[in-house]
């Protein structure tokens, strides 16, 4: 059962306050009876390439949907030329209710939200155990960005050719998170089945650090074939970095024709909280969650008679897990200043 995160269908980008967002609204609005649904495939600079049945369209907002835009999974109706041939232009008239939102904003600070992906039903987090170095704090930021919004969590840890996987698994298996252990090597054999596994009848949205696999994992499970990186080791980018989302269906058949979707997306620096309510990312910390039982109430779990220190120090949780929330909770504090 998918579950849905909380208020799927507002608007994905919210204006600083002060904006000037008063363009008056048309009340009758064209019915567009004739419009034909597609799925949103990727978008580059206000061109969107949408698949209308088998066919791939390029098309563009129209005016009348106003600042609300269409990104990488979103379901749309689109009126005018559907041919899909070179230079033609259709327009999306109308975005469907998402069934799910991943947000995030460049830096917990920083007010301007950013949809990632629309409709995704799961969150691959992608984390390489070597080069780059895994850093645990991205993984617990992805999970609350992925419990937040409703998607089911799954940890694939790359290139374990280059480091072995049993420290980071010794936190985060014991979190009853599912999670692969892969590396390319892995796909030259075959090894990407139980990964499939996972992703048949799904859509799994592929967030991480640059430079991490994400492509090179995705291009093991498609027939596409997207280009790959050469990731500059100081500046963290490369000639052939991932620069935008793309869906790719996996092959196979399935209810929509698909066996399933998987999203690579570019690589991040940080997985921005600025929109999640400093309630909810406890749930990303399953391990300490029941140890909250004994806070006072209100508690913001970083003052003197917080009951996770007790709790951890009594074994049932590791201090770098408190210490990794509590940093969690600092960055979103600040913002309440601003
Ligand atoms: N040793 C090793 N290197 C790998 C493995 N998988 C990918 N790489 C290398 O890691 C580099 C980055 O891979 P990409 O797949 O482009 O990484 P990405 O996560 O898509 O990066 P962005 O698009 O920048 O977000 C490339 O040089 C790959 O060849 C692996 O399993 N083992
Ligand atoms: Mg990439
Ligand atoms: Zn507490």
């Amino acid at each position: 059962m998918r579950r849905y995160g909380k208020n799927p269908d507002e608007d994905d980008i919210r204006v600083r306050p002060n904006s000037k967002g008063t363009r008056p609204r048309t009340t009758i609005r064209p019915k567009h009876e004739d419009a034909a649904e597609g799925m949103v495939l990727t978008v580059d600079r206000g061109r969107l390439t949408v698949l209308v049945g088998e066919r791939e369209i390029t098309a563009m907002k129209a005016r009348e949907l106003g600042r609300k835009s269409a990104v990488v999974g979103d379901r749309v109706a689109v009126v005018g030329d559907l041919s899909g041939q070179k230079d033609t232009l259709a327009r999306i008239v109308r975005v469907e209710e998402r069934g799910s939102v991943l947000r995030r904003t460049a830096d917990d600070d920083d007010p301007y939200e950013r949809v990632v992906v629309a409709n995704a039903d799961q969150l691959a987090i992608v984390t390489a155990l070597a080069d780059p170095e895994p850093r645990p704090r991205m993984i617990d930021r992805c999970l609350v960005a992925a419990y937040d919004a409703g998607l089911d969590p799954l940890l694939v840890l790359t290139k374990s050719d280059l480091a072995p996987a049993e420290p980071l698994l010794e936190t985060y298996g014991a979190l009853d998170l599912d999670y692969v252990v892969t590396n390319r090597d892995d796909f030259l054999t075959g090894g990407v089945d139980q990964i499939r596994e996972r992703l048949a009848g799904r859509v799994t949205a592929f967030v991480g650090h640059s430079g991490v696999g994400k492509t090179t994992l995705v291009n093991a499970l498609v027939e596409r074939q997207r280009t790959t990186g050469v990731v500059n080791a100081v500046t963290g980018r490369g000639r052939h970095t991932t620069t935008s989302a793309l869906a790719l269906p996996l092959p196979g058949d399935g209810p929509e024709g698909a066996a399933g979707w998987v999203i690579d997306t570019p690589g991040v620096r940080s997985f921005g909280l600025h929109h999640i309510d400093p309630s909810r990312v406890i749930q990303a910390f399953p391990d300490l969650e029941p140890g909250t039982a004994e806070c006072p109430r209100g508690c913001s779990h970083d003052e003197k008679d917080c009951a996770l220190d007790s709790w951890v120090a009594a074994g049932h949780a590791e201090p770098a897990r408190l210490d990794s929330l509590r940093r969690l909770l600092a960055t979103r504090e600040r913002r309440e200043g601003d």
